[in-house]
């Protein structure tokens, strides 16, 4: 220290892990009303899967109760379900749409 120092000391490490972002399934819910292409033509329209695509997920959520259309952060999931349940509306559809945590 003071005269006598010659700056053998070490920069400390302050580096911290990258906090990635909690992830949000995004689901569809199945219903007896809602036509089926109505519900491929949401999947094509607010989650980017093609026909075949979103013929497989419409056919599993009609079979099984429910289905995953896609896994996003927290705003983007909010979005789409947001999307997806004022679309139904507007057709008249009781579609319904949730997202739960991953
Ligand atoms: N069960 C509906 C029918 O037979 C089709 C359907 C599929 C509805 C998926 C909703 O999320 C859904 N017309």
């Amino acid at each position: 220290g003071g005269d006598t120092d010659r700056g053998t000391s070490v920069i400390t490490r302050t580096k911290t892990k990258t906090q990635r972002p909690s992830l949000y399934r995004v689901l569809l819910l199945n219903d007896d009303y809602t036509p089926m292409e109505f519900v491929v033509h949401v999947l094509e329209r607010f989650f980017q899967k093609d026909q075949e695509a979103a013929t497989v997920i419409m056919l599993h959520v009609h079979k099984h109760g429910v289905g995953e259309c896609g896994v996003y952060t927290y705003e983007v999931a909010e979005t789409k379900v947001t999307q997806v349940m004022d679309f139904a509306r507007q057709h008249q559809h009781p579609l319904q749409c949730v997202m739960e945590k991953n």
